[in-house]
């Protein structure tokens, strides 16, 4: 691991990795080009079998700025961003991001992320505030994954409209209250249950729009069980006050 730096004045991006060889290279070319060398990466890897964990290392010996976290077999989004959060907090960072790395998300909205971290404590890329959208989705996708967030919503009562968005940019002092070795679930669901717990916990949540784009290499890993746990956990959280739960004590500010 590469360190020789004042992590204080620098930012952390996220970023898991499983079979994304085809869109990494371009991922990380983006990701430093658009946040001017500001911004370290940290690639979470399960081991890929195409190659990409060997890829990391490979970008990590030519760029100072990335960091690559290899773990030993694919255990989900969830458990991945989990390990790479704890290694940020350990290495100092006082902004984190998080995003996927198969260029849904734009590298290009990171500063406009970070600009919002002055007077949030989590910021949320939105597909469903005014000015956000998706592109390239089928109908069928985008009205599944919009009422997905409005079943969300009615049943957890989180005042969020995208609230199974994977890309955010987190304040060090929420992610150590979070007690990261409680949180269990993966993929949307995980998502789902981080933004519930920082909404339950009082921080201030802002979201910001975002264009999302339907990837364009390698394959999704969406899967029935991630589906499935994801349309479950609003009831699990509703109906189950978890340890960290404290009543709110500020409210969101309202999505702009
Ligand atoms: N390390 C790790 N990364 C994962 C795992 N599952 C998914 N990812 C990564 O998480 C990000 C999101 O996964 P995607 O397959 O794009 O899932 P998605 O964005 O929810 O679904 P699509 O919209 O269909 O692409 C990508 O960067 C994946 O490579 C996993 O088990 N381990
Ligand atoms: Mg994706």
């Amino acid at each position: 691991m590469n360190s020789q730096f004042n992590a204080k004045d620098r930012w952390m991006v996220v970023v898991p990795t499983y079979n994304e060889r085809d869109n990494l290279p371009l991922l990380c070319q983006r990701v430093l080009e658009c946040t001017v060398g500001m911004a370290h990466l940290l690639i979470v890897d399960d081991n890929s079998p195409d190659g990409t964990g060997q890829l990391a290392d490979e970008l990590a010996h030519r760029h100072p700025q990335v960091h690559v976290l290899h773990r030993q077999r694919k255990e989900g989004l969830g458990r991945a961003y989990v390990a790479g959060f704890q290694q940020a907090l350990e290495m100092g960072y006082e902004l984190i991001a998080q995003m996927d790395a198969d260029l849904s998300h734009d590298p290009a909205d990171l500063p406009r992320l970070l600009q919002v971290t002055h007077e949030a404590d989590l910021v949320l890329g939105s597909r469903y505030v005014p000015g956000g959208d998706v592109s390239n989705w089928s109908r069928h996708r985008f009205w599944l994954s919009f009422f997905a967030n409005q079943y969300v919503r009615l049943i957890t009562r989180l005042p969020l409209r995208d609230a199974t968005g994977g890309y955010r940019m987190w304040r060090r002092e929420l992610l150590e209250a979070i007690q990261l070795a409680s949180v269990h679930s993966n993929g949307y669901a995980f998502q789902i249950e981080m933004a519930y717990r920082a909404h339950r916990m009082g921080f201030r949540i802002r979201e910001i729009p975002i264009v999302f784009t339907e990837r364009r290499a390698g394959k999704s890993k969406l899967s029935r069980r991630v589906i499935w746990e994801a349309m479950w956990l609003p009831w699990k959280l509703s109906f189950s006050r978890m340890d960290t739960d404290k009543p709110p004590i500020r409210n969101p500010l309202p999505p702009v």
